[in-house]
């Protein structure tokens, strides 16, 4: 038996090469269950063995039989050959703009090997591809909060909003839409060592603070907080309802209002029902709500009166209309008069993931160079099977309206869109569209099924990587703990040999090998820790070390921009339009979108609670006439208008 060595932050224990066990990483005070999994799925039977191509492709270049085909296994320098001919006939006729490379996914903690800077990297370096813009986790967050706050939603979630250390010495109330949940917080991007999510709230309720829980599950938050009941998809409502009673009872702060925010006269007649006739009173979103109005009453007096923080979770914007929580939240917020003080104001996304809400120097990332990519176009993230089926029409993303790409070729590796995509049945019509499709993937998910050309990729545990991520006081050294499965290879080494057969072998490895690639990246994370002033170890002592514990942990945390504009309105102004929080956006109004206005508000879904099923047909133009500002059910955060439909 090996000594356990760290495959990210847990160890693992191998025997006769193979994974048999992992440990709780030693500074670890509530270890996840997560890694239990590994000796299984490391060796399962699911892993793609051999480089594997599907028949009907292979033989008559078929689309119809993705997903139900047999495939056929190649030896690896045919396979490549195969694929590296495609890439080239595919990029000749139509361009590298008929290449799909958005490739979203989670993919590996390592650095190096993370498999979308590799894939982005391999693509650029052959001349470019179709990116995507945002995440399946915070899309429509960032598209609305910029018009809202000014600053990129993810630089507001890691880097501006209360460190939990804030939040247990001054919040009061701690009011949380969708809960903050130990569940999720097992996981990060790049790893997490400590959860101490539960530990935090021992220390909330220690100090008396009052937790509340608002959302469909008690569970979504730690044992001792308070439970409010509601439905999915009403919070807006409900935090309408809230702001009704701020305005109606004279709780909310216009002092604030006056200084620090823009549009809250235009916002005043919709909350309070003089412009369509509906004031949003306690009584109106109770049967939206399914929440008591005394209940509603009571909370609006409480947060009004006791230094109070709003936060909400994800989930909340990963819906139909979810630009409107997260906007309505900040204008709750503005009201109450709080934002800019400690443990007060809004914030997002607290226990979404390991790692949000601790305060930490940033340090350059040990980041692979995705070189540049010649080919400048994107699609919102979420909207791969509207872009498939229909090239060429247009369509409206946050202000902007382009046609969607002609997309011949799709490369993905690392993610898994028949794991993570909303209407599954529209996106196994549409990727029928493309001519070839092509994954590299450790495992037969549903998406290396539905593939043309399948490389088996090794996992994290079968190659040497650095395990870094600025949500994390460690760094790590991730050794290669067991021989590749199968005759599986390193995305690198996939793409090296890809690069290679198209002439760009060079460009892309620059004749570097992976070795020698930690060693650069990791010297520059290890001077930029140096000019930051911190000591970073060697790679070799990292090596011997296996991991490190970063003195980056900020203490007492840094104001936020949110605190500094409270301070300095003027010097500090926010970058909007206004240069204020803005309760309503003239940007946003602009847009012209029909059932957006520029202010946050309550729309109804087309048909209630009920939504129209939808059968999947064989024509690929089927389009749903429905409209969100920046959101829609089956693509969070992009508009859904759609002119003519059209098929592939
Ligand atoms: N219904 C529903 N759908 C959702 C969500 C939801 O809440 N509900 N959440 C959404 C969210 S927020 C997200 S982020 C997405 C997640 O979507 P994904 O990130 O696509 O989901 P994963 O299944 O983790 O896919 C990662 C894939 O990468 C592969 N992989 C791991 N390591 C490597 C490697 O080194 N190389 C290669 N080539 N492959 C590797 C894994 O085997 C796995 O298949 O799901 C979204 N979809
Ligand atoms: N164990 C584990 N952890 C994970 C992941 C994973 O796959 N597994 N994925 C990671 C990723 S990629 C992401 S993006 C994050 C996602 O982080 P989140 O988006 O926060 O996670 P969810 O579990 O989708 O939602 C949290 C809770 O919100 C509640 N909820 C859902 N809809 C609503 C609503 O409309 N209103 C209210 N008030 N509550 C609602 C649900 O009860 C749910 O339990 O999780 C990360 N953490
Ligand atoms: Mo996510």
């Amino acid at each position: 038996m090996s000594p356990p060595a760290t495959g990210g932050a847990f160890k693992v224990t191998t025997e006769g090469g193979r994974i048999i066990g992992t440990e709780p990483f030693a500074d670890d005070p509530d270890p996840s269950a997560i890694p239990d999994i590994l000796p299984q799925a490391v060796h399962h039977r699911s892993r793609v063995a051999r480089p594997s191509i599907r028949r009907g492709w292979l033989e008559r270049r078929d689309r119809a039989g993705r997903g139900s085909d047999e495939f056929v296994e190649l030896p690896w320098d045919e396979a490549l050959d195969i694929a590296a001919a495609e890439i080239d006939r595919i990029r000749k006729e139509h361009g590298n703009k008929a290449i799909f490379g958005g490739s979203y996914g989670w993919s590996s903690a390592g650095r190096f090997h993370h498999a979308q800077s590799q894939v982005h990297r391999f693509l650029n370096s052959i001349g470019g591809y179709v990116a995507s813009f945002g995440s399946y986790s915070t899309g429509c967050a960032q598209a609305i909060m910029p018009h809202v706050f000014g600053v990129s939603f993810l630089r507001y979630l890691y880097n501006e909003q209360d460190s939990w250390q804030t939040i247990a010495e001054n919040t009061e109330t701690l009011v949380m839409f969708g809960g903050i949940n130990k569940k999720n917080a097992q996981v990060s991007m790049g790893g997490i060592t400590r959860h101490d999510t539960a530990s935090w709230f021992d220390r909330f309720h220690a100090k008396g603070m009052r937790c509340l829980n608002i959302g469909p599950q008690r569970r979504d938050a730690p044992e001792g907080c308070e439970w409010l009941p509601v439905r999915p998809g009403s919070d807006t409502a409900l935090m309408l309802a809230l702001a009704f009673v701020l305005e109606q009872e004279g709780l909310t702060d216009h002092d604030f209002l006056a200084r620090y925010t823009v549009g809250f006269e235009l916002f005043r007649p919709y909350l309070m029902g003089s412009s369509d006739g509906m004031p949003k009173t306690p009584e109106w979103a109770s049967p939206i709500c399914g929440t008591d109005p005394d209940t509603i009453r009571a909370l609006a007096r409480r947060m009004a009166s006791t230094r109070t923080l709003i936060t909400v979770a994800w989930s909340l914007q990963r819906a139909e209309h979810g630009e409107q929580p997260y906007w309505m939240s900040a204008v709750l917020a503005a009201m109450l008069g709080q934002i800019g003080l400690p443990g007060g104001g809004v914030g997002y996304g607290y226990g979404a993931i390991g790692g949000i809400g601790k305060s930490m120097k940033s340090l350059r990332g040990v980041t692979l160079d995705q070189l540049q990519n010649p080919v400048g176009t994107f699609i919102p993230v979420a909207r791969i099977a509207d872009m498939l089926a229909n090239p060429g029409v247009p369509y409206d993303f946050n202000g902007r309206r382009e046609p969607y790409p002609d997309i011949r070729l799709v490369y993905w590796a690392g993610g898994n869109p028949f794991h993570h995509h909303q209407d599954l049945n529209r996106l196994s019509e549409a990727w029928k569209c493309p001519e070839t499709v092509i994954v590299n993937e450790p495992w037969w998910t549903a998406t290396a099924k539905r593939a043309d050309i399948v490389f088996p990729a090794t996992t994290s545990y079968e190659r040497e990587d650095i395990g870094r991520t600025d949500l994390d006081e460690y760094l790590f050294n991730m050794p290669a703990l067991i021989e590749p499965v199968g005759e599986a290879r390193d995305d690198y080494d996939i793409f090296s040999g890809l690069a290679e057969r198209l002439g760009e072998g060079a460009r892309f490895t620059e004749g570097r090998s992976s070795e020698d690639w930690l060693r650069q990246l990791y010297d520059g994370y290890r001077e930029s820790g140096a000019a930051a002033g911190v000591e970073v170890p060697g790679f070799d002592d990292l090596r011997a070390q296996n991991w490190v514990k970063l003195p980056i942990v900020q203490e007492p945390p840094l104001p936020s921009f949110l605190a500094r504009f409270r301070a300095d309105p003027e010097g500090n102004a926010l970058n909007t339009p206004s240069g204020r929080i803005e309760i309503f956006s003239e940007t946003v109004d602009g847009f012209g979108y029909a059932d957006c206005p520029g202010h946050p508000a309550w729309l109804e879904r087309p048909n209630g609670w009920v939504r129209p099923r939808r059968r999947p047909r064989c024509t690929l133009s089927r389009r749903s006439p429905a409209t969100s500002c920046t959101a829609s059910s089956r693509a969070p955060w992009l508009i859904s208008r759609m002119p003519a439909p059209s098929g592939c």
